[in-house]
């Protein structure tokens, strides 16, 4: 069931400035935590006190409206429709690297000896070998990278249905979360809706070669309804949780659902 119709919701820039703002100059630290657990729009009304120049109030008062920025986001989330997809002859090459360090210092995972460790909220929690996935059915994608740092690129990438790989464990398809660590210490986390998204891939190949280091060898997560921090590579454990497990950017203030 949708929470809103889209019609109904009207947040423009300047009215989240304003928020911040008027949050910010809240006073009483109860009447702030109040906002941020339930920042609606109907909360709005609430937005009245002392004057005060508090830092933290701002910035919980911008974490609030990103968590209400997140509901909003899964609820206007269409299960069955379809990120654009491309020709061969658009992909774009050489396709951007990107991660919270540089190229000299990209992760090479021994594919022999990964193992994908799994835990939380499924029947099967055994580790999977590299060629246990590869012999999995495969699908392929020539959609549209998004990175915030302000690029995007066309690329193709192969690899396993998720939601194919989630059934056959047996997760938990109601639960809210699924969770990804990385071996370069990066994690971040997505909603069961994108998890079970046609387009969300276990990718373990980039343009039809199995993935490079680069790019997230030997696994790494392809979703092209979300941005690219959203795309965790080098995964080595997924779990599935009823309990918010945050990002590595998102503990940092980016948007948590990061729809693109
Ligand atoms: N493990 C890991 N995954 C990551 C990152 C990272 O630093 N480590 N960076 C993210 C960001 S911000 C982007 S834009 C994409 C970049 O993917 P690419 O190198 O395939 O272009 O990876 C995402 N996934
Ligand atoms: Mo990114």
């Amino acid at each position: 069931m949708k929470l809103f119709k889209p019609r109904d919701i009207v947040i423009p820039a300047e009215g989240a400035a304003m928020l911040a703002d008027a949050i910010g100059r809240i006073a009483q630290p109860s009447r702030r935590a109040f906002l941020q657990r339930s920042l609606t729009l109907g909360g709005l009304t609430l937005l009245t006190g002392c004057a005060t120049d508090d830092q933290d109030s701002i910035e919980q008062a911008l974490s609030g409206i990103s968590r209400f920025n997140d509901r909003v986001q899964a609820a206007l989330f269409d299960p069955t429709r379809l990120a654009p997809t491309y020709d061969e002859a658009m992909i774009t090459r050489p396709f951007p690297f990107n991660a919270y360090y540089g190229e000299e210092d990209i992760r090479e995972v021994d594919g022999d000896d990964w193992r994908l460790e799994l835990s939380g909220l499924m029947a099967d929690r055994k580790p999977w070998t590299l060629a246990q996935l590869r012999a999995l059915p495969q699908q392929s994608q020539i959609t549209r990278h998004i990175c915030v740092e302000g690029w995007s690129a066309i690329g193709k990438w192969g690899g396993v249905p998720f939601a194919h790989f989630l059934r056959h464990v047996g997760a938990d398809l109601s639960a809210k979360y699924v969770g990804f660590k990385c071996a370069d210490d990066y994690f971040t986390s997505i909603d069961m809706a994108t998890a079970l998204h046609p387009q969300t891939l276990m990718a373990l190949s980039y343009d039809d070669q199995p993935l490079p280091p680069r790019y997230g060898f030997p696994m790494k997560l392809r979703m092209p309804t979300k941005l690219g921090y959203k795309n965790p590579k080098h995964i080595q454990a997924i779990f599935v949780t009823n309990t918010y497990p945050g990002g590595y950017w998102e503990d940092q203030g980016y948007n948590w659902f990061g729809g693109s």
